[in-house]
C-alpha cells in the first residue's frame, strides 16, 4: 500500500494536497510536510468557509504562505491527496468537484469514522494525528525525514495531542516526536508559534469568560455563556472560544463543564467532562463527539438551553 501511494505520487505530474475546511494544525502540518516531500509539482489547497479566518499561528509552516484557496484553485491536477479530512463533506464547493472528477485520489487520515472515500485510502484510526500517519507512511518506504518535513509533522502531532496530553498520545507518539526532534527542528519555537502567539483580545475575552463562569451542584458543574454582546465587546472571532471549556474542566472537583455560545438558531454547546460520558448528554440533543469532549446545537434561547443541559447532567451525576 505504502509503495503504491509513493509510486502514484511519482507518476503524477500535478498533485493537489487538500486540507479540511477551516483547517487546524494537524491538517496544515501534514499538508506542509507532504508538499516538502513532493516538491514543485504539488500545491496545497486551504479551504476557509463562513466567518472562519486562517489561523495565523500556522503561518510559520513551510509552503503554507503559497497555499491556494477556494477561489483560485483550478482543475489541473491528476492526483488529489486529502490529509486529515474525515469525510468528503469536509471538501467543499469547487474543490469537491475537482476531487470527485479526479482520476486518482488518496486519503491520508487518522479519524476512526473515516469510511475511505478515495481510490487509495491510508487510514490509521489508532494514531494520534494525520501527521503520525504520514510519518508511518514515509518510514515504511524509507523516505528521509528532513528538517523541513519534520517541522510540519511535529506541528500536527503537537496540536492534535494537545501537547502530548490527550488520550491519543501513545508511547509510539513520543518515539516519533523524539525522532522528529533529532532532525534539528526547534521544538520549543514551534510550540511558541502554536500556543504563545495569541491576539490580546483573545486572552482578555477568555479571561472574562472564565472569571464570569458560574458553578452549580456543589461546584460539580461549571458553565460559561457567550452572548453576541460579549462577542462584540471583545471583537471576538469564532476561534477565540477555543480552549475555554478545557480550562473550566481543569478546575478540581468539576465533573462537567459547559460552554454555550449564542448563534442565530439557538445555542452552540461544548461539553468537557471528567468521568461522565459526555455523549450521554449530547445524544439527547442530536450531538456527538468523544467520551470526554462532545458538542451539540440546541434550538433554544441560550438560558433555556442551559436549563435543559443541567437537567440532563443531573441525571448522570
Ligand atoms: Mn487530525
Amino acid at each position: 500500500m505504502e509503495r503504491k501511494i509513493i509510486n502514484l505520487i511519482k507518476d503524477s505530474s500535478r498533485v493537489l494536497i487538500i486540507t479540511h475546511v477551516n483547517p487546524d494544525g494537524d491538517t496544515l502540518g501534514t499538508a506542509s510536510a507532504l508538499k516538502s516531500y513532493i516538491g514543485e509539482k504539488a500545491d496545497i489547497l486551504v479551504q476557509i468557509k463562513d466567518k472562519f479566518q486562517f489561523p495565523k499561528m500556522y503561518e510559520f509552516l513551510p509552503h503554507i504562505d503559497k497555499a491556494l484557496n477556494l477561489t483560485n484553485v483550478k482543475n489541473e491536477y491528476d492526483l488529489i491527496i486529502a490529509v486529515d479530512v474525515a469525510s468528503c463533506d469536509r471538501i467543499v464547493e469547487n474543490a469537491r468537484k475537482i476531487f470527485d472528477n479526479s482520476k486518482n485520489t488518496i486519503v491520508i487520515d487518522h479519524h476512526k469514522t473515516n469510511k475511505g472515500y478515495a481510490k487509495l485510502n491510508y487510514i490509521k484510526g489508532e494514531l494520534s494525528s494525520a501527521s503520525e500517519v504520514l510519518y508511518e507512511l514515509f518510514k515504511e518506504v524509507d523516505i528521509e525525514i528532513t528538517k523541513e518535513i519534520a517541522t510540519g509533522l511535529y506541528c500536527g502531532i503537537l496540536t492534535d495531542t494537545g501537547c502530548f496530553k490527550y488520550e491519543n498520545t501513545t508511547p509510539k507518539t513520543f518515539k516519533i516526536a523524539s525522532l522528529l526532534a533529532q532532525t534539528g527542528i526547534n521544538t520549543s519555537q514551534i510550540a511558541d508559534f502554536c500556543y504563545s502567539n495569541k491576539p490580546k483580545n483573545f486572552i482578555l475575552f477568555q479571561n472574562y469568560l472564565v472569571s464570569n463562569a458560574k458553578f452549580c451542584l456543589n461546584d460539580k458543574i461549571v458553565y460559561a455563556l457567550i452572548t453576541k454582546e460579549i462577542m462584540n465587546q471583545f471583537s471576538a472571532k469564532d476561534e477565540y472560544t477555543e480552549g475555554i471549556c478545557e480550562t473550566l474542566r481543569s478546575i478540581a472537583g468539576v465533573e462537567i463543564a459547559f460552554v454555550l455560545k449564542e448563534i442565530e438558531t439557538g445555542a452552540k454547546v461544548s461539553i468537557r467532562t471528567q468521568e461522565i460520558d459526555a455523549t450521554k448528554i449530547t445524544d439527547k440533543f442530536n450531538g456527538g463527539g468523544h467520551r470526554r469532549a462532545a458538542g451539540c446545537t440546541i434550538k433554544l434561547e441560550i438560558n433555556e438551553a442551559l436549563e435543559k443541559l443541567i437537567e440532563q447532567a443531573k441525571t448522570l451525576l
